[in-house]
């Protein structure tokens, strides 16, 4: 490009600065035999601020498939409340599972 700048400085190419979203992250629990419900739904509602209704739906979601979705974030947000989830159920020595997948 020709350089049209009167002081003479080296003309600097227009760029397109496109807002890029961040990578998004899901945070899932993993069913196990021993923790109890109350506690799981307990749980999905303290972290993951959901209603007592859709923190039911979740667990129950996990309790028969295996695993379930609580909820999407950015990846230092879900690596944060997977360790709230972890150290909660360890403090309560419950052997809940909480796992970071990307979305
Ligand atoms: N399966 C557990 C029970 O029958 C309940 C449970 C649900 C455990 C979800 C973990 O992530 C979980 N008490």
């Amino acid at each position: 490009m020709a350089n049209t700048n009167p002081i003479g400085d080296v003309a600097i190419k227009p760029s397109v600065v496109k807002p890029q979203l961040p990578e998004m992250f899901k945070v899932l629990l993993l069913n196990d035999d021993y923790t109890p419900m109350e506690f799981v739904v307990e749980t999905i509602q303290r972290f993951f601020n959901k209603s007592r209704e859709q923190a039911t739906q979740i667990m129950l979601k996990v309790h028969t498939e295996g695993m379930g979705v609580c909820g999407v974030y950015p990846q230092d947000i879900a690596k944060t409340k997977m360790s709230q989830v972890l150290t909660h159920a360890k403090e309560a020595q419950h052997p809940l599972q909480c796992v970071v997948e990307p979305a």
